[in-house]
């Protein structure tokens, strides 16, 4: 059993718009000019990197836009061009929603329980339904078609449709949910981490909560997950712009690293994770008087990725943001020397992405896959070295290197937003959902 990480391909939309209320970066950056190539072959070569160190890669593609077919009850007439034209002309915010790019950030696109923890030993998928989020919650159809078409062998997966689409069962996916484990291949505990519930006592005052108690209780559920462990987010942190829990959390195999702040309730959660460990698992809890939650949010040192070598020890790899902070800089050189489960930290300039909120940890959804469940998947999905060449072809040739919310009101660039994707779908041999000519 290895644990693959499907990174999302950033699509030639790739763009920021503001449209995350409570994701600092995103409200900091609205309405500047994006460089979707950078942002693509920025996340190509961390693929690429980690590839290369031995770590197992895959990748999923980004999603047919524009999308029109979710305002059908506007009852917009014409085709999608003429439909493009009127929305921009009478609904501008409509419009640039349907040109968002935000599925890059596969971590939201589902949560997975990994065989070992099911009770009928498949791997099981829930495509969230992003409910929160308006330019996000179009994303559930595409997502699940793709996932289907990648994830088909029936013996192996099981796919379950997102939740209803109310804030009672918002969910984000993986980015709230870590599994810890011994061994990918044994059994591990699965832990869920909401920030809104309908009777919680202590709830967000500035941010909304993104993910719900019974999103999260209604996957395991399904799921049949084993071993669960249910914990709510400090609701200091979610005002202080922690939007998901991997802002302030990150957990792989048997190492947790989380911030002083992370939950409510923090001790209880420890112990009842250790409980499945016989204590046995690393926790390494960063005090908030060696970094601060805004310090945190603004580097992202718990997006990083935990990658566990072969030797038991792991590779921290961290947006390029943490090594420009001299605090946080100096805490993981120091964790480095100190904690010998820590093997080295390497950086990543994903400022693209950085910028728009999304980290090393939100551009990847993690899959553990047995080998047999690897040899079922036909679809050009792993990172090789032949399909990095040609993707970057694409990119290179292909994606813009300056794009304003302006550019998207342009029929031509219509065309070549929808040719382009089309062009990384054949080239990992997947069908995109396609959407009726009529809005
Ligand atoms: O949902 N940003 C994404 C960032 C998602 C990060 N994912 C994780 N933490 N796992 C979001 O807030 C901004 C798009 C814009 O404003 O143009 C955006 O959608």
């Amino acid at each position: 059993m290895r644990e693959y990480n499907f990174d999302g391909i950033v699509g030639p939309n790739h763009c920021y718009a503001g449209m995350s209320p409570g994701n600092l970066a995103s409200e900091k950056h609205r309405f500047r000019q994006s460089n979707p190539r950078a942002a693509a072959l920025q996340g190509l070569q961390k693929m690429q990197q980690l590839h290369n160190m031995g770590f197992a890669q895959a990748m999923l593609p980004p999603l047919m836009r524009p999308s029109f077919k979710w305002l059908q009850p506007l009852g917009l007439s014409g085709d999608a061009k003429t439909v493009n034209q009127t929305l921009w002309q009478h609904y501008p915010d409509l419009a640039l929603r349907c040109y968002s790019s935000s599925a890059m950030w596969t971590a939201n696109a589902a949560t997975i329980t990994a065989s070992p923890d099911s009770a009928d030993g498949r791997t099981h998928l829930t495509v969230s339904n992003l409910q929160s989020m308006t330019h996000r919650s179009i994303e559930p159809p595409q997502t699940a078609h793709n996932l289907k078409q990648i994830f088909a062998d029936d013996n192996y997966f099981c796919h379950h449709a997102p939740l209803p689409s109310q804030w009672v069962f918002s969910d984000e996916g993986a980015a709230n949910h870590t599994r810890l484990c011994p061994d990918h291949s044994g059994s591990g505990v699965n832990l869920y981490v909401y920030n809104q519930r309908l009777e919680a006592p202590l709830k967000p005052q500035k941010f909304v909560g993104r993910q719900s108690y019974f999103a999260s209780k209604a996957i395991a559920n399904q799921h049949q997950t084993q071993y669960t462990v249910f914990a709510q987010q400090n609701p200091k942190v979610v005002d202080l712009g922690v939007f998901h829990n991997d802002v302030i959390a990150v957990g792989s195999c048997n190492l947790l690293l989380c911030h002083q702040y992370a939950f409510v309730e923090q001790n209880t959660v420890y112990q009842q994770l250790q409980q499945h460990f016989d204590d046995q698992l690393a926790i390494i809890e960063v005090k908030d008087s060696e970094i601060d939650v805004q310090t945190a949010v603004a580097t992202y040192l718990f997006n990083s990725q935990l990658l566990r070598q072969a030797d038991g020890c792991f590779v921290i790899a961290a947006p390029i943001e943490c090594q420009n902070n001299p605090i946080v800089r100096q805490y993981l050189h120091n964790l480095i020397a100190a904690q010998p489960l820590i093997a080295n930290v390497i950086y990543f300039n994903l400022t693209e992405s950085m910028d728009n909120g999304g980290g090393p940890a939100c551009l990847r959804l993690r899959v553990p896959l047995s080998s047999e469940a690897v040899n079922s998947i036909n679809a050009n999905v792993f990172y090789s070295d032949k399909l990095h060449r040609d993707l970057e072809a694409v990119i290179s040739s292909c994606y813009r290197d300056k794009l304003c919310l302006n550019d998207f009101r342009d029929d031509a660039f219509f065309d070549e937003c929808q040719q382009t994707i089309v062009k990384i779908y054949d080239l990992m041999g997947l069908q995109p959902l396609v959407e009726s000519e009529k809005s």
